[in-house]
């Protein structure tokens, strides 16, 4: 299991960040490894993928998207008839592809409807690095918007680091502040943009510690927050009332060497309620995060059916 154990070590690492990027990580890997594969039927095949199925998901816990497409992929491969090693490779090559055709796809519809909202003289605050949130950017930039983007230095691993650099390079105005300071700020920005980890069936959504005082700033100041993603970070087993379980990190990401008996927690993420989110950004639309499960059940009736199990 070399391939997905390197995999889910360089995620667990942060070394492949953004539910996104982690999501296509683990794809990537379990092809690769499926191609590598000794087993000489069906029901050996299945048991190899369940192993490599298992080694991803525990990598990180709060990304459903990871869950969503390697789900996809045993539910395809399970459907389709096939026989050899060989033509089980071709197999789940092409339905891998599939998956990335249809993301592009939503990818490119989110920027476009996002981008809408982003004039000249706008003024953006976002949190964390999304690439979701970076594309959308970017293309408001190429259709000629002169906007700026307030970026938060997201601590503890400062992902808001990732967004500036991307953002200048884009040649988008872009400032950065401390995170303790988004209230000091909140009053001169026009909107807040923020991407997802996890959407929930109550049409929560769970993102990067932090995101949801982000949230109650602009709700006090009465400024609009919206969130931008696709509809893939839905989790199905919130239907059946599990909560969306949040990662806790090590404490030496935010201390390291730190005194002995200091004990530090580090939630990786939080969760927004949906009372403070003004839409949601996807791939259906811009809609109420109240009809999420709709708009879930419209574009992807499948991580409905497949996803209900916590395996
Ligand atoms: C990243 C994070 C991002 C979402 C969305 O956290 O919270 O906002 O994953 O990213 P971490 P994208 O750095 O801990 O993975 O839009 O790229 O899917």
């Amino acid at each position: 299991m070399k391939k997905v154990t390197g995999a889910a070590d360089r995620i667990r690492r942060l070394e492949v960040q953004g539910a996104t990027n982690v999501a296509f990580a683990a794809v990537e890997a379990l092809v690769e490894q499926m191609k590598e594969s000794k087993a000489r039927d069906r029901a050996a095949i299945f048991e190899e993928f369940a192993e490599a199925k298992q080694i991803l998901f525990a990598s990180r816990e709060t990304e459903p998207f990871m869950r969503n497409a390697i789900r996809f992929l045993e539910w395809k491969i399970t459907e389709a008839e096939w026989n050899t090693n060989r033509e089980l490779n071709e197999l789940i090559h092409n339905i891998a592809e599939e998956l990335l055709d249809s993301f592009m796809k939503a990818r490119q519809r989110i920027a476009e409807i996002g981008a809408k909202r982003i004039s000249s003289g706008t003024c953006v605050l976002t949190h964390c690095h999304s690439s979701a949130v970076s594309t959308m950017f970017r293309l408001a930039r190429e259709r000629g918007a002169d906007f700026e983007v307030i970026v938060t230095e997201t601590r503890p691993v400062y992902q808001g680091r990732i967004t500036a650099k991307e953002l200048l390079e884009a040649g988008i105005r872009t400032s950065m502040i401390v995170d303790s300071a988004v209230r000091s700020f909140i009053k001169r920005v026009d909107l807040v943009v923020v991407g997802a980890d996890a959407i929930t069936s109550e049409g929560n959504v769970i993102n990067k510690i932090g995101t949801s005082m982000v949230a109650m700033a602009a709700h006090e100041a009465r400024i609009p927050f919206y969130v931008v993603t696709e509809l893939l970070k839905f989790d199905p087993q919130t239907i059946h009332g599990e909560y969306e379980a949040i990662e806790e990190r090590s404490g030496d990401e935010v201390w390291p060497n730190a005194p002995g008996g200091l004990a530090i927690m580090n939630p990786a993420f939080d969760v927004t309620r949906r009372d403070h989110i003004h839409g949601i950004v996807c791939e259906e639309g811009f809609i109420s995060p109240h009809s999420i499960l709709e708009a879930v059940r419209r574009r992807y009736p499948w991580i409905l059916e497949q996803g209900v199990s916590s395996t």
